[in-house]
């Protein structure tokens, strides 16, 4: 947007960037995408940085906001601090007003509005914390926290009594953190995370260099505008009975020593379709990981006989030494199912069958994501009809960009686009591009509103929801399809017909003279003035 001389101003809540980044800056919090292509892909951003591990750590990553700062100097045009509580349409003006809220440094909060023509939703997709509510848990005289909220300055852990209770993402990277330090520790776990194994190496800055220079880096990139998820690997075209047992057996085999999500991703295409195969896949990593564990009733919590959803269906985490944890005398696992929390109490955490005391309660709960940031904003259209009330019997969207009623109103790595099953970075630079393209078509054209069809969103959304049902993924309680919070209603929230499928769906959607969408022009003389300015109260 600046390169088309676009006056843009960002308001973000943290003291810094990076986002999702910055807040969860938990022990173990790492990326699972491979380097190179967890990043912006532009030349002008890679050839200056190097990621000292294949799989960057927290504190590598903000390092990495950092350097694009260095680069693109977007600090300069962001209030740090800012939260935004809310934003209404002008209809008339064609202006949004976006209300925020800033801490001054005396820790006191002042109100302040932007008004802007264009506004863009850039809010990541884990919307909200979520903190199941359990009896007691105000009591807790020692340390409760979420992984989210780990305080900046950290927590000593040594020689310390810990609960964790979740085994998502966050959970997995805690426990096979913390394990070695802690006195005691025991994992509250509802259902086990088929973890593969990461793998991680360090990088050499000579490693890098060449792989800069001799094309790897470019081809990489290149790669993930063509693969489902926007990694450099992809699903494989035969299915996997077409492929005797020795055969498939060799190809796991070697996705689990190359380490990352290939034995999810870089698979056979049925086995999100096909429950048979889905099944083949599960058995042989139950039995490698099951290995790795001493005891026979741990094996059969960590990696059950019988799987408890489709495999890869809900998020699969990356681990480095996650199962052998379980092997340590100090380290314990309570199963929920059997045996679930009846309270929090003063000392600890009590349940049906057992009690114990802690110096910390971690709560890796996760979040209520890719709906409820977009809710919370308190986003209003010019008939008071707020984003919540148009979803209320369900989400809806064009493209994962626009919502039908709000218009002008863009959202980035939002609901119903490839968001939770595309690369961030790539399916960001992906629908940032695209926006590059709409605001170079405003300037152009001078267009003051832009505004998605009832129609096309009704058949994106229909889109995600047949893609969505043809495949096993609805077969699993997970955030993906918003089952892991209570009450939530459980659908489609993600695009997961491929990153390929979505670059398509876009550019077409700016095709044959822009007749998706309802356009206003500016009638105006000085049509590049009105289309682009920001107006600040
Ligand atoms: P996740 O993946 O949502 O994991 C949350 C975990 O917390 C998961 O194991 C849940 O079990 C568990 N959970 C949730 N509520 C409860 C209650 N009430 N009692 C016990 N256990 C509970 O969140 P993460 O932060 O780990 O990961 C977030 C994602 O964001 C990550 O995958 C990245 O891609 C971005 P469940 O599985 O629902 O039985």
């Amino acid at each position: 947007l600046r390169k088309l001389n676009l006056k843009c101003i960002i308001l973000e809540k943290a003291p810094r960037s990076g986002g999702v980044w910055y807040w969860n800056c938990y022990p173990g919090a790492r990326v699972d995408t491979p380097e190179p292509v967890y990043q912006i892909p532009d030349p002008e951003l890679w050839e200056g940085f190097d990621f000292r591990e294949r799989y960057p750590g927290r504190d590598e990553l903000c390092r990495y906001f950092d350097h694009v700062d260095s680069k693109l100097n977007f600090s300069k045009d962001t209030w740090y601090g800012s939260k935004v509580i809310g934003a209404k349409w002008d209809n008339e003006a064609c202006f949004w007003e976006v209300k925020y809220v800033r801490q001054d440094k005396e820790g006191g909060l002042t109100e302040g509005k932007v008004k802007g023509r264009w506004f863009i939703a850039g809010i990541g997709l884990s919307g909200e914390i979520y903190k199941p509510k359990i009896e007691g848990m105000e009591l807790f005289k020692g340390q409760l926290v979420h992984s989210a909220e780990w305080p900046q300055t950290g927590i000593d852990l040594k020689d310390k009594s810990v609960a964790v209770i979740g085994t998502g993402a966050s959970g997995v990277q805690i426990i096979q953190e913390i394990a070695p330090i802690t006195s005691q520790l025991t994992v509250y776990q509802r259902t086990p995370n088929f973890c593969l194994p990461m793998v991680q190496r360090s990088l050499s800055p000579s490693e890098n260099k060449k792989k800069k220079s001799d094309g790897t880096y470019q081809t990489a990139f290149n790669k993930t505008l063509t693969t489902f998820a926007g990694f450099p690997y992809d699903f494989l075209p035969q299915s996997l009975f077409s492929e005797s047992f020795e055969k498939r057996e060799e190809l796991f085999q070697s996705l689990m020593e190359e380490g990352g999500f290939g034995l999810w991703l870089n698979n056979y295409h049925d086995v999100y379709s096909d429950e048979k195969a889905n099944e083949i896949v599960y058995e042989f990593w139950r039995d490698r990981i099951r290995k790795r564990i001493q005891d026979e009733n741990l094996k059969e919590k960590l990696a059950p006989m019988k799987q408890p959803h489709p495999f890869g269906t809900k998020r699969p985490s990356l681990e480095i030494n996650y199962y052998e944890c379980f092997n340590l005398p100090h380290v314990d696992l309570i199963d929920l199912n059997e045996n679930p929390i009846l309270k929090i109490t003063q000392e600890g955490i009590k349940t049906k069958d057992d009690e114990k005391k802690f110096d910390l309660i971690i709560l890796a709960t996760g979040f209520n994501a890719l709906t409820k940031g977009m809710e919370n904003m308190n986003v209003k259209n010019d008939k008071d009809e707020s984003i919540s009330d148009h979803w209320s019997e369900g989400v809806k969207t064009t493209l994962g960009m626009m919502v039908n009623g709000f218009p002008n109103l863009f959202m980035i790595y939002g609901p119903q686009a490839p968001s939770a099953f595309g690369n961030g970075p790539i399916s960001a630079s992906i629908q940032g591009n695209w926006l590059g393209k709409v605001f170079e078509m405003v300037k152009e054209k001078g267009i003051v509103k832009w505004e998605t069809k009832k129609d096309e969103e009704e058949k994106w959304t229909l889109e995600c929801r047949e893609v969505w049902g043809k495949s096993l993924f609805p077969n699993a309680k997970s955030w993906y399809q918003g089952s892991n919070i209570p009450g939530k209603r459980v659908e489609a929230l993600n695009y997961i017909g491929g990153i390929p499928r979505y670059i398509k769906a876009l550019d077409k959607s700016l095709e044959d003279g822009l007749k998706a969408w309802d356009i206003k022009y500016d009638s105006s003389e000085n049509k590049e003035e009105r289309s682009t300015t920001t107006k600040v109260d």
